[in-house]
């Protein structure tokens, strides 16, 4: 990654949450594609006023301001930073290849994120390991050459900076021990799930990830949604 920053053709404000998996979609974008932007960290229990009235009536994170203007969803916001930065090459140049990207990251969150779904926002861990490797056999033959990244890439494109919170999360989850045993091995040493383990490391250890992942605060805030109520 080059020191210099690019600077956008009109200043950036990310109206972000380190807990937020949807709004880390953006963060993650905005982070790999060396951007200069400002972050600004909303509290989602204590929401400031000012957030509510001037930036975002709807309350939710990400918002992305972009020189006047607000964009809202995770997924257009995300997919704006792509469109808006193509010299970070977030978007594969090949339509047919940027095609099955989508068609990855659709495929993801149908059949890998219901298991992140029952044990990170329902607090249901069995749900989670009764899930997930169903999920992954049903994902995986639309990962396509993930060496290391999908479709032979060196760095993670928009279809999996869409997908990396989920992924990071999960594995935090797992890797914790707050989910069974059982589990975690399986998913670390049955060679059934080498190739989405594998990808899902790389994802996990990529700048973009590693650079907005902050694991304690996550994992308490897991850790809470998995408490006892
Ligand atoms: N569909 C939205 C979901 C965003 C979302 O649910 N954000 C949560 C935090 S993870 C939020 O802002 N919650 C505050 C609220 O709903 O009041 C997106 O993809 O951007």
């Amino acid at each position: 990654m080059s020191l210099t920053k690019i600077v956008p053709s009109k200043p950036i404000k990310l109206y972000c949450s380190i807990i937020c998996p949807w709004a880390a979609r953006t963060w993650i974008a905005l982070t790999q594609a060396n951007v200069e932007f400002e972050y600004i960290e909303i509290d989602l229990k204590n929401k400031p006023e000012w957030f509510l009235k001037e930036v975002n009536p709807g309350g939710k994170v990400p918002t992305l301001k972009y020189g006047d203007d607000y964009l809202i969803e995770s997924a257009v916001t995300t997919e704006f930073v792509a469109d808006l930065l193509p010299e970070a090459k977030l978007l594969p140049s090949d339509p047919f290849e940027l095609a099955q990207s989508r068609l990855m990251a659709d495929r993801f969150m149908e059949f890998v994120f219901p298991a992140f779904r029952k044990g990170l926002y329902q607090g249901d861990v069995a749900g989670l390991s009764a899930e997930l490797f169903d999920g992954i056999e049903k994902f995986e033959p639309y990962l396509i050459n993930a060496k290391p990244f999908f479709g032979g890439s060196d760095h993670p494109a928009l279809a999996e900076i869409l997908v990396a919170p989920f992924v990071s999360r999960l594995y935090l989850a797992i890797e914790s021990g707050l989910v069974d045993s059982a589990t975690s091995t399986k998913l670390a040493t049955d060679p059934k799930y080498a190739y989405f383990n594998t990808w899902a490391k790389n994802l996990i250890a990529s700048p973009g990830v590693v650079g907005t992942f902050d694991k304690t605060t996550n994992l308490e805030q897991i850790k809470e949604r998995l408490a006892p109520k």
